[in-house]
């Protein structure tokens, strides 16, 4: 089964570039596989020695090699490592069991036990956790943002519990980094959005963050980006630099826009009823682990932001042009995004916009 998903995402790797419909076939392909795999027992069993043993499935919205992937993969070793061998954790990539909607849904079942989800795909569903879509929110500094998401009462109890609501716990959020803009025009200023088609995620408030510029925006998955873009379908899309270069996008984009306008925030998430009854030894080790991950994340996540703008420079064959905004033109969009916080509140929160305050103070009060 796990050598099967494992050929399935090289093929992914080689075809994510040149055709949509052998991606989208390679995806309902996984999902006949998993299915024919059955569960993995979440709960322990007993094994030849009398111990228990634990078989469990995480899955990722990213491909061998990207920061999700490498994020599980290490997680699954150390935790397998941390039980002697007593936890063995299958780790699915991207296509591996369908869309990134289809995996918030075998989370929310228990289909799977671990997922690293964005908040993107969540937003018809847990509308506060589209607070991630609000533009220059997070300070500029990545690090400090991280430092944010790592102690953020708002985010690790409040919204916590709004998740839990949906069977899904998030134990933590970590940036892949800084998001940036590619397009089919360049795009320096708000009006150059003006009528762009913009692919995004499916949470409604991401949407309305490019209306708010004037853009044309259509959530797709990123399994269409790279053929969407290509064909005009969508002419912009957001992502970190290493997504961008490792997704080939800029391939068949002519500009890269240095916006920092947002961070990526992905959470590591469980599901909420088989947590809770795993015992708290093992509790205590999934927790500990998850802690340690937030270090590792950050460093992983920047070695190949760093590496990945180096790739697209260097990629002459298909030469992208970098555009990097100073403060000034930064300022006339962060101006054009303040009234979608209000939206926030007055349309989209639950609870008055409460969490959001709370994390606006939290983020005031890192001095950044
Ligand atoms: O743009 C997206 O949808 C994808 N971007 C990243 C950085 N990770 C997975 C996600 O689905």
């Amino acid at each position: 089964m796990r050598a099967n998903i494992q050929k399935l995402g090289e093929v992914i790797f080689i075809f994510k570039k040149k055709n949509l419909l052998a991606l989208m076939t390679l995806v309902v392909l996984g999902m006949v596989l998993a299915a024919c795999g059955g569960n993995g027992e979440g709960d322990g069993s007993a094994s030849g020695d009398g111990g228990e043993t634990y078989n469990w499935k995480f899955v990722t919205e990213e491909i061998d090699g990207q920061v999700q992937y490498e994020y599980a993969e290490e997680f699954a070793k150390r935790m397998n490592e941390k039980t002697d061998g007593a936890v063995n954790i299958d780790v699915y990539e991207f296509g591996g069991l369908g869309s990134e909607t289809d995996q918030v849904e075998q989370l929310q079942s228990g289909t799977v036990e671990m997922a690293v989800m964005s908040p993107g795909f969540t937003g018809n569903m847990v509308k506060e956790g589209q607070l991630f879509a609000l533009h220059f929110l997070f300070p500029d500094s990545v690090e400090t943002t991280q430092q944010i998401l790592n102690d953020s009462e708002a985010l690790n109890t409040d919204l916590r519990e709004l998740y839990e609501e949906h069977s899904i716990s998030p134990l933590s959020y970590w940036t892949e980094g800084a998001m940036q803009w590619t397009s089919s025009r360049a795009i320096s200023e708000p009006a150059d959005f003006e009528g762009l088609k913009m692919r995004t995620q499916t949470s409604p408030l991401i949407l309305e963050s490019y209306k708010a510029y004037g853009a044309d925006p259509q959530s797709m998955s990123w399994g269409e980006l790279y053929t969407g873009l290509d064909q005009g379908t969508v002419e912009g899309q957001e992502n970190p630099i290493f997504f961008i270069g490792d997704a080939s996008f800029h391939e068949v984009q002519d500009y890269m826009t240095i916006s920092n306008h947002n961070n990526y925030v992905a959470m590591t998430t469980v599901n909420t009823d088989w947590y809770e009854g795993l015992d708290e030894e093992m509790q205590s080790t999934i927790d500990e682990t998850v802690e340690e991950m937030q270090d590792w994340v950050f460093e992983e996540q920047k070695k190949q932001n760093e590496e990945y703008l180096e790739v697209i420079k260097n990629d002459t064959e298909n030469p992208t042009e970098i555009i990097e905004l100073n403060e000034e033109q930064r300022n006339a969009f962060r101006e054009k995004a303040a009234p979608v916080r209000d939206f926030y509140r007055e349309e989209v929160s639950t609870v008055d916009g409460q969490i959001l305050d709370k994390l606006l103070e939290e983020i005031d009060s890192s001095g950044q």
